[in-house]
């Protein structure tokens, strides 16, 4: 992997770097085969995410937004991590202290290894009662019935234990996320447009807060700017090399 160009002053605050967030979005996933939100390809190209990532929607047809989140249940499932989930997970036992903050739903962090992961929107991997908060596995409840939502035995509609929009962050998780984003010398944002929030605030957090930013996303985002280090790749190819520059950047005395 040839090298990859950085100023001393960067390699110095990256040297002496303790704390890194790696913040994720649906593009981190892409490699694995999963589609993202917005952009070529994207879920919300063929649908409105009013329509279907709502509790609205879910009030309104329940059937179809089941049906929705069970066949991404079963895409997610089918996915492997990739380079990038990999080389991250890799990092956490090798770094002083690393943490995931991620707004994908998928899963993939955690089946990659890491272990020091919050789940800002929640997860497809399990699936939660609309009105008792019950949990059960996602998986279950997609074999128990899959064209529509299974009842609770307390009579409510089981639903994908994910954050729709409208719906307030898991308060504790959020909390977390901002704490860590204000103590982090290193931010890492990955495969994020960074235009849902709150959880997209949480880079302008670090930044503030005077952690080093490093963007790794194809496309440029509101965030580029503030990005010391900027990786205009995919994920699967530059978050390897990131983490190797990092390593090497702390082998140097
Ligand atoms: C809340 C879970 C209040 C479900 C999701 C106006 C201004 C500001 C805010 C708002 C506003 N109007 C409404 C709001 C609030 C709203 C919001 O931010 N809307 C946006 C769209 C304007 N936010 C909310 O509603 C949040 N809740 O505010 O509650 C509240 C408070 C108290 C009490 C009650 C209520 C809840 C937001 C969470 C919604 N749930 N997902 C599901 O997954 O189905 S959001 C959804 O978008 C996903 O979680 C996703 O992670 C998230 C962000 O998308 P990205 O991950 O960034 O994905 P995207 O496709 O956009 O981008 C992919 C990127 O990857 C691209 O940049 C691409 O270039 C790049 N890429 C592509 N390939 C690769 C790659 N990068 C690297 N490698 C590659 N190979
Ligand atoms: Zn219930």
């Amino acid at each position: 992997m040839e090298a990859i160009e950085i100023s001393p002053e960067v390699a110095e605050r990256i040297r002496r770097a303790r704390r890194a967030v790696f913040f994720t979005g649906a593009g981190v996933s892409r490699e694995s085969g999963l589609a993202t939100f917005r952009g070529d390809g994207g879920l919300w190209e063929s649908r409105r995410p009013e329509e279907l990532a709502t509790p609205q929607a879910f009030a309104r047809h329940p059937d179809t937004v089941w049906r929705w989140y069970a066949w991404r249940f079963h895409q997610a499932a089918a996915a492997e991590p990739n380079p990038a989930h990999l080389a991250i997970a890799s990092f956490e036992g090798r770094f002083p202290s690393s943490l995931v903050v991620t707004q994908n739903v998928d899963g993939l962090h955690r089946r990659a290894g890491s272990q020091r992961i919050l789940e800002l929107h929640g997860t497809l991997v399990e699936a939660t009662c609309h009105s008792c908060g019950r949990r059960r596995p996602m998986g279950e409840a997609v074999a128990q019935s899959a064209d529509a939502p299974p009842r609770c035995p307390c009579g409510g509609l089981f639903r994908p234990a994910v954050v729709w929009f409208g719906e307030a962050l898991p308060p504790a998780v959020l909390a977390d996320a901002h704490e860590e984003a204000q103590r982090a010398d290193l931010f890492v944002s990955i495969g994020t447009s960074g235009v849902v929030y709150p959880a997209a605030g949480l880079i302008e957090v670090a930044h503030r807060a005077g952690a080093l930013l490093v963007e790794v996303n194809p496309e440029p985002t509101p965030f580029s700017s503030l990005a010391a280090l900027r990786f205009a790749e995919p994920a699967g190819l530059a978050v390897p090399r990131l983490l190797e520059t990092i390593e090497r950047c702390r082998s140097q005395a």
